[in-house]
Order: structure tokens, then C-alpha cells, then sequence
């Protein structure tokens, strides 16, 4: 029966099952009841494997389709009336012939099946920052990953009203036929339509969809922000909090970052760290003139490979309870889950992520083929399990201020480990000029270099250029700016192996950008690219890191990788040249292209003091490099 009276919502699920024709409709009222009947129901049908009750209780595993593993992100498409409107870097389609298309292979899909209906809020329900959505699917597997990440139920539709407004979100799954797999954004009719997948990110409308496609571009029209990051909580050991919000592309380590555990030598001095968020951020100018942030999101979608109790033990212990696995491999001596990473040992008795007996003795961590689990495995984990999740992730009134915002990417060259930006339109423009090397989380080729400005390329909702100006016109109305820096964990040495240990130790790189952040700053060096730390002045420790055999980390180590190479910077900031030449050009604000003057200028010529006198960018050369390997 249906759950509301408001005509919108009612029309759009009639207009839904009058296209999809299922047998039958049930709207989801988020009761415990109902949730535990859907489970059940998946497990009967095996489109969930129940795993071990004792071990891993209410917790579930699911295998997709081989074709279906990751975002597909050269099938995703924002359907504007303009094409301009969508930019250059977005795939495009026309909303009339982006709908009929997928009435054309929605229509009769959901024949003989169920119809689910979802209303969902992101950000807490009732709260200022909160939008709410419908999506509706014939999609067990996506109730209940929605019912986890996003808060679901009754009290949506109450909020929602007699006429109230929401984002629809049409999810069919159809064949799961690659060739016919599209997702489609129409941002000027506030609508979502997904067919033929049934993964992650392409059929959780509320998460890459709205949270970011959709509200990017209602965020540039009203004023706001939505990104692709992280939102952290440090306290101090006098007891003061700040709090960091940090864009990294696609498992680029926001998971690993929101949920640190500081080394020892830090936890015994006081420090801790908070979650609020490990994937979107929604960021308003507060009425004291500096960003707010709220994490819209109510659990996560972590990438699995990796995830141990040391790398993360905050993320692995959100696992132990009424989570969803996704392409794990499975442990049938237990009816455990396992993934590369976990342990050291290989369990002998294990079933791949596509059903089949696994045979550890093939192994070979080079060949990605010889996995257990999907490189993009994931698992979906309400947030409230998050053994440091912040008493500010679930009240209705708080978002919390930024002191910084960190931007970041995979660089096995070039970048340093943490620099920062001189101000706010510098960090827009570093921002602007992120690349990173591709990762499993999107259909392709991994470990290819590529821009991903604001780790947004893949959500940007609207023309990347609207997007930069979107960020420069947010500087001038924000009072107290948050400062803006860049990190890169992943620089290699010749034979490959990370120069930085990452992880519970990027804590010592944070210390340092909150410390840039204080009343009284701690000093740095002026560089061609930016503020710079002092080798001394990041804390070392008690660090025990062996870079490769037998090499421990010292502060030569650090100073290697904190070194600014004007050569290097140079080719940089001519590539950055080409980008910005090519496609975006015309939208690019003079912000941005004086800040690249600037920068072409600190490389070229041995000055004390860094220029800062705009300088007109040449004629373009055209952007070549494919990888950062040097
Ligand atoms: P999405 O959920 O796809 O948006 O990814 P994410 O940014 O949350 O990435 P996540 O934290 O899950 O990290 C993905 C991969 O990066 C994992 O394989 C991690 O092991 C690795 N990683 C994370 N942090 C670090 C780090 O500090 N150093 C190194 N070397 N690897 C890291
Ligand atoms: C990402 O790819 O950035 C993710 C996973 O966080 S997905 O939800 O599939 O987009
Ligand atoms: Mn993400």
C-alpha cells in the first residue's frame, strides 16, 4: 500500500510501474521487519550468501555479474537540454532521446518481479542540511545497501509532505547487459535513471548520483558544495577539536584517512581522531563566514582489498556486524569472508568472487587475475558500527567548521608529500590541477595518469569550467577561508616501492597542516608550488617504517620527498597548460590561468621571492604524458 499522499511521489512510482510493469509493488517503511523478511527472501533466492551468524552476524555476501564490478563511467551520461551545460568532460545526451532510449529497454523489464519503493534522506532526516530522494528498484540487493547507506523509511515521506519536493531515482536491472548499461542524470527535471547494472555506485542513486552529480549542480545554483571527500575530527590534547575535509580520487585512501589511528607516540600525547565521513561532503558558509560540513551519508561503501587490522582497524571492525559484502572471496571453513589483505596467510578453502574454488598455491599479488576477491570489492557498513565515529555524524543540527581542506592523489613523482596553497584561489587551482593514476573503482585501465580535478572528474554534475568558477566565487563569500593543502602518499622509488609509509602515520602530515592552521602557525618553507613543511617539523617519532629490505625511513627519506623539482614543475605546469587549453578553456577562471602564470614563472627563473605577477600563459602544447612513472 502506499505509504504517502503526495502526488509527485505517487506519480512517479505509477509513471515507474506503468513503464517496468512489475507484479507487484512494495514501498519500503524501513521497519526492522520488513528488512529482515528482504533478507531472508535474497538469501532463499541467492542473491545473498548468510554468513557466519556467530562470527560476522547479520552480515550477508553478494556476487555480481562479471561485467557489472565497478562505476562505468564512460556509460554514465548528464542529459542537459545544453549540451554545454554538461561540459566537455561529462558524456552527454539529450533528455528526450536519453528517455527514450531507456523506456525503450526499461520497458516490461520488471515483468514477474518486484517493484521496491525507496524513500531516502540524505543527511539526517529533519535536518537543515538534508534533501530527500525516491528511487525505485526492482532490486532487493539495493534496498538493502540503500538501507544501510542512506536513512530510509516512513519518516522520509513524512518529511517529504503532501507536496514536497525529491529526487526520483528509476533502477531496473534488467539482463545486466553491459551494452545496454546507462546512467543517466537529467539535473533540470531532478531525476536519475540506471539500467542494466547492479553495482555500487551506477545503482545507489542516493550516493555518486544525487549526493554528488545531481547535487553539484543544485549546490552551484544555490550556493553551496558538494564534494568528493573525507570529513575528519582531531582532538587536540588540550581537548580543542578542528576538523579537515580532504578530496582524493576513487580508492585513494579517504577511507583510510577518515578512520586514521594516530602512531602510539601520538595517542599517548592525547591526540584522536574522529569520523564524520569517508566519501561526500556537503559544505555550506556558515553564518560566522567559515565552511560547514555534513557527511549525507549514513554508512560506507569501502573498498575491501587492503582492509586488515592494522591498515584499518576502524573500517574492518565497521564489517563485523549487519554489513554487505560485494565480490569478496568467501571462507567456507567459517563461512568467513576474506580479500587480499587480510591476512598474511592464504586461506586454503576459499570460493573466488565469481563462485569458483579458489586455488591459493596461483596466487601471484602481480596479477590481478589470480585474486580471490575483486580488486573493487567492497563492503557496505552502517556507520554508527565505526568504532570512532563522531557524536556529530548523527545530530540533526551539527555540521562541523573547516579548518582545512586537503586535496590529493596517487603521484609516484613530481608531487611532495604535503604543501600548501598561498591562498584560497591557489588551492583552487591546485585543486583544478589533481591527476592521479586510475584505480579499479571505475571500469578501464588502472594505474593510468589522469586529471581529475577535485578527485570530481567521474560527478561533476555540470561544465568542470562552471565548477572552478563555482570554487572561486565560494572564496569571496567565505570570511574565514579554510586553508588548502595538497598530499600525495603514494611517491615510489626507482624499484616502486611507496617512499612514505602512509596510513596511521599520515597523522604526522596532518599534525603539521593543523599546525599551519593555528593562531601561530608553524613556520615553512615559500616554494615555486607553495608552502612547503621543514623536515624538522614533522614529527618522526617512534616511526619504524622499512621502505624496501633492510631500509628504514629517516629524515633524509623525508626530505627527499618533500623536495620541489622545478624541472619537474615546470613540465607540470606545461601539461596543466595543455589541459586547460583543451577542452575546458573558455570557462576556466582568470583566477586559475593567473595562478598557472605564476607558477610557470616560480619554475623558470631562480628567484629569492616567488613571483606573483600574472604572466600570459602560452600557446598551448597539447597534454601527452600517460603515466607518472619516471
Ligand atoms: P572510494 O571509496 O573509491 O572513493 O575510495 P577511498 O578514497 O575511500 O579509498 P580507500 O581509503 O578505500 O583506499 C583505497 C586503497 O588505497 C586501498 O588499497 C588502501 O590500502 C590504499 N591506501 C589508503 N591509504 C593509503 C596510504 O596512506 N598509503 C598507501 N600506500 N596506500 C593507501
Ligand atoms: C568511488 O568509486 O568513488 C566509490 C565507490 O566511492 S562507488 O559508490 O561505486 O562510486
Ligand atoms: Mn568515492
Amino acid at each position: 500500500m502506499a505509504l504517502t499522499k503526495n502526488k509527485k511521489v505517487l506519480d512517479f512510482v505509477q509513471e515507474s510501474a506503468d513503464l517496468a510493469q512489475p507484479d507487484k509493488i512494495v514501498w519500503i517503511d524501513g521497519s526492522a521487519d520488513q528488512i529482515k523478511a528482504l533478507k531472508e527472501e535474497a538469501v532463499k533466492s541467492g542473491e545473498l550468501i548468510k554468513l557466519n551468524e556467530h562470527l560476522l552476524p547479520d552480515c550477508y555476501l553478494h556476487r555480481t555479474k562479471v561485467n557489472d564490478v565497478a562505476r562505468v563511467e564512460d556509460r554514465t551520461f548528464i542529459c542537459t537540454k545544453n549540451k554545454e551545460d554538461a561540459g566537455p568532460i561529462n558524456y552527454w545526451m539529450d533528455p528526450r532521446e536519453a528517455k527514450e532510449l531507456a523506456n525503450e529497454i526499461a520497458r516490461g523489464s520488471m515483468k514477474g518481479r518486484t517493484m521496491y519503493v525507496i524513500p531516502y534522506s540524505m543527511g539526517v532526516v529533519g535536518s537543515d542540511f538534508a534533501k530527500y530522494g525516491i528511487e525505485v528498484t526492482d532490486s532487493i540487493y539495493v534496498v538493502l545497501n540503500m538501507n544501510i547507506m542512506t536513512r530510509v523509511g516512513k519518516s522520509v515521506l513524512n518529511k517529504i509532505g503532501k507536496d514536497g519536493d525529491f529526487i526520483k531515482g528509476f533502477h531496473a536491472k534488467c539482463n545486466v547487459d553491459a551494452e545496454k548499461r546507462y546512467i543517466m542524470h537529467f539535473p533540470e527535471d531532478n531525476l536519475i535513471i540506471s539500467v542494466n547494472s547492479a553495482y555500487g555506485g551506477n545503482v545507489l542513486l542516493g550516493k555518486k548520483c544525487f549526493a554528488l552529480r545531481i547535487a553539484s549542480w543544485l549546490g552551484k545554483n544555490e550556493g553551496w558544495m558538494a564534494e568528493h571527500m573525507l570529513i575528519l575530527g582531531v582532538t587536540f590534547p588540550d581537548g580543542e577539536k578542528k576538523y579537515v575535509a580532504a578530496a582524493f580520487p576513487s580508492a585513494c585512501g579517504k577511507t583510510n584517512l577518515a578512520m586514521l589511528i594516530p602512531p602510539k607516540h601520538y595517542t599517548d600525547l592525547g591526540y584522536k581522531i574522529e569520523t564524520i565521513g569517508d566519501d561526500i561532503a556537503w559544505i555550506r558558509v556558515g553564518e560566522d563566514g567559515r565552511l560547514w560540513a555534513v557527511n549525507p551519508e549514513n554508512g560506507f561503501f569501502g573498498v575491501a582489498p587492503g582492509t586488515n587490522e592494522h591498515s584499518n582497524y576502524n573500517a574492518l571492525q565497521s564489517t563485523k556486524r549487519g554489513t554487505i559484502f560485494t565480490n569478496v572471496a568467501l571462507n567456507t571453513d567459517d563461512m568467513t569472508v576474506w580479500w587480499e589483505g587480510l591476512t598474511k596467510e592464504l586461506p586454503e578453502h576459499v570460493i573466488d568472487w565469481t563462485g569458483k574454488p579458489w586455488n591459493p598455491a596461483k596466487f601471484d599479488k602481480k596479477d590481478k587475475s589470480t585474486c580471490a576477491a575483486h580488486p573493487n570489492s567492497r563492503f557496505t557498513a552502517p556507520a554508527g558500527n565505526c568504532p570512532c565515529i563522531s557524536d556529530k555524524f548523527n545530530s540533526e543540527k551539527d555540521a562541523v567548521p573547516l579548518s582545512a581542506i586537503i586535496f590529493g592523489g596517487r603521484r609516484a613523482s613530481t608531487t611532495p608529500l604535503v604543501y600548501e596553497a598561498r591562498d584560497w584561489n591557489h588551492g583552487v587551482f591546485i585543486g583544478s590541477a589533481m591527476s592521479s593514476e586510475t584505480t579499479a573503482a571505475a571500469a578501464g585501465a588502472v594505474g593510468v595518469l589522469r586529471h581529475d580535478p577535485m578527485a570530481m572528474k567521474p560527478f561533476a554534475g555540470y561544465h568542470m569550467g562552471d565548477y572552478f568558477a563555482h570554487w572561486v566565487d565560494m572564496g569571496t563569500k567565505i570570511k574565514n577561508p579554510p586553508k588548502i593543502f595538497n598530499v600525495n602518499w603514494f611517491r615510489t622509488d626507482k624499484d616502486g616501492n611507496f617512499m612514505w609509509p602512509g596510513f596511521g602515520d599520515n597523522m604526522r602530515v596532518l599534525e603539521w597542516i593543523l599546525k599551519r592552521c593555528s593562531d601561530t602557525p608553524v613556520d615553512a618553507e615559500e616554494t615555486a608550488i607553495g608552502y612547503v613543511p621543514k623536515a624538522e617539523d614533522i614529527d618522526l617519532t617512534d616511526l619504524d617504517y622499512e621502505i624496501c629490505a633492510g631500509k628504514k625511513f629517516g629524515v633524509d627519506d623525508l626530505t627527499a620527498i618533500l623536495t620541489v623539482d622545478k624541472e619537474k614543475w615546470a613540465k607540470e605546469a606545461e601539461e596543466l597548460e595543455g589541459y586547460y587549453n583543451g577542452t575546458i578553456k573558455d570557462r576556466i577562471p582568470q583566477e586559475l590561468w593567473d595562478c598557472l602564470a605564476t607558477l610557470k614563472a616560480n619554475c623558470k627563473v631562480e628567484k629569492k621571492t616567488p613571483a606573483t605577477a600574472a604572466e600570459a600563459p602560452a600557446k598551448p602544447k597539447p597534454a601527452a604524458k600517460k603515466t607518472d612513472k619516471e
